[in-house]
């Protein structure tokens, strides 16, 4: 038999374990700051020093925290599985990167700057600010390469065309509350839908499977069960 062709979606929840903070627990981002002071386009037009900082905190937590068992497990599943595979991940941070996948980040990446004067895209490191010039142009209108709320979220063309006739569809530590994203499980109207999270996501009740614990113990459990049936 064929293998069925994988869409995995991830969110803040499988880097939880890894020490980042998700957005919407008890302790999550957006308890400790206003969505509209940093994640749209209009709170980086009205006071783009107070975007900055806030993502150069987060830029620099990077440094600290590391891979865990999940990403790991995604990324053997990626290097064994014999079908066709995408892995699109809302998580602006590299972690799936440095476990060795080769995620599509929908939602930008906080390793990445965008110029608005030449559109130039760089990999960054470092902290931004108001004055920073643009390694292209020179210009000092950089902001981070993030996708803020009212703006479209990366590469929807690639994910609409592996999500329409993929077999199987996985959705892994998000809560289905922000859009795209979570469509994916209707647009993925054909596959085996399963959801792994810690606890049923807002659109729980649209996937075939659930499995409900920590992304580093359901993760690795589920990628085991499917190589071994599969590869
Ligand atoms: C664990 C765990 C452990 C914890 N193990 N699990 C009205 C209706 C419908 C849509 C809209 C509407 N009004 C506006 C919209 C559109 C809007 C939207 O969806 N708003 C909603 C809030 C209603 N969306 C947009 O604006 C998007 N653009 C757009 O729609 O463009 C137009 C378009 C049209 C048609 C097609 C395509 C496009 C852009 C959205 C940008 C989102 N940006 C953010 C912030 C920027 C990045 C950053 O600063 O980091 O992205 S918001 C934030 O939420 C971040 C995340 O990627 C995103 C999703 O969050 P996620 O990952 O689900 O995290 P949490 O915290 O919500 O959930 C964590 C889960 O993990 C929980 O379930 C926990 O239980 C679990 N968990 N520990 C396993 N150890």
């Amino acid at each position: 038999m064929t293998p069925p062709s994988i869409v995995i979606l991830t969110g803040a929840g499988i880097s939880a374990e890894s020490g980042l903070s998700t957005f919407r627990d008890p302790d999550g981002l957006w308890q400790r700051v206003r969505i509209e002071d940093v994640a749209t386009p209009e709170a980086f037009a009205r006071d783009p020093a107070h975007v900055h900082a806030f993502y150069n905190a987060r830029r620099t937590q990077l440094a600290d925290v590391q891979p865990n068992a999940a990403h790991l497990a995604l990324m053997r599943l990626e290097r064994e599985w014999p079908g066709a595979f995408l892995l699109v991940t809302q998580n602006v941070d590299d972690l799936h990167d440095r476990a060795g996948s080769l995620p599509l980040h929908m939602h930008g990446e906080l390793r990445r700057v965008r110029c608005l004067a030449c559109g130039a895209r760089h990999g960054w490191a470092a902290d931004l600010s108001i004055s920073t010039p643009c390694p292209s142009c020179a210009v000092s209108r950089l902001r981070p390469d993030i996708v803020w709320f009212g703006e479209m979220p990366m590469g929807m063309d690639r994910i609409e065309a592996a999500l329409d006739g993929c077999g199987l569809f996985l959705s892994i530590g998000t809560s289905g509350n922000v859009y795209p994203a979570a469509g994916f499980v209707e647009d993925a109207a054909q596959a085996h839908k399963v959801e792994l999270n810690l606890e049923p996501s807002a659109g729980s009740e649209l996937f075939d499977e659930a499995h409900h614990g920590p992304a580093t113990q359901v993760v690795p459990a589920f990628v085991d069960r499917l190589l071994r049936e599969w590869a």
